[in-house]
């Protein structure tokens, strides 16, 4: 998609601290981060949000959650806890339009979250 952010990250148009790649997904640090390790993890291909992705292509949402697990071990969080989160829709915080899974921790976590 022309204007999405992700995609031009995807695309090397837009520079990103890449943590993780591979032939279907991509994973960089959040230019915000909100915890220690914030990475977000995307599939390279565009959709929308996470049930769009879901939707179209299971095995991809699978690729997505196994290396937001592998990013979490290799930042040395996945025995301490961390948290995955896709926010989906303007009303839960949504504002790149380009599904991407918060991957969270490195400090205590609250709940319930904002
Ligand atoms: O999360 C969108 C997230 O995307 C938010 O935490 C900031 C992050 N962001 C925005 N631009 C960039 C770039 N250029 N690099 C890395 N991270 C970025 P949402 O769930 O849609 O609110």
């Amino acid at each position: 998609m022309i204007d999405c952010l992700f995609c031009k990250i995807v695309k090397g148009e837009i520079p990103a601290e890449i943590v993780q790649e591979s032939e279907r997904t991509l994973a960089f640090r959040d230019i915000n981060p909100q915890a220690p390790t914030h990475v977000l993890v995307i599939p390279k291909g565009h959709f929308a949000n996470a049930a769009e992705l879901a939707l179209a292509d299971d095995g991809l949402a699978d690729e997505v959650f196994k290396t937001a697990h592998a990013i979490a071990v290799a930042e040395g969080i996945a025995d301490t806890g961390y948290r995955l989160v896709f926010n989906t829709g303007p009303g839960a915080g949504q504002t790149v339009f380009h599904v991407h899974g918060h991957l969270l921790g490195g400090r205590g976590l609250t709940w319930p979250p904002g």
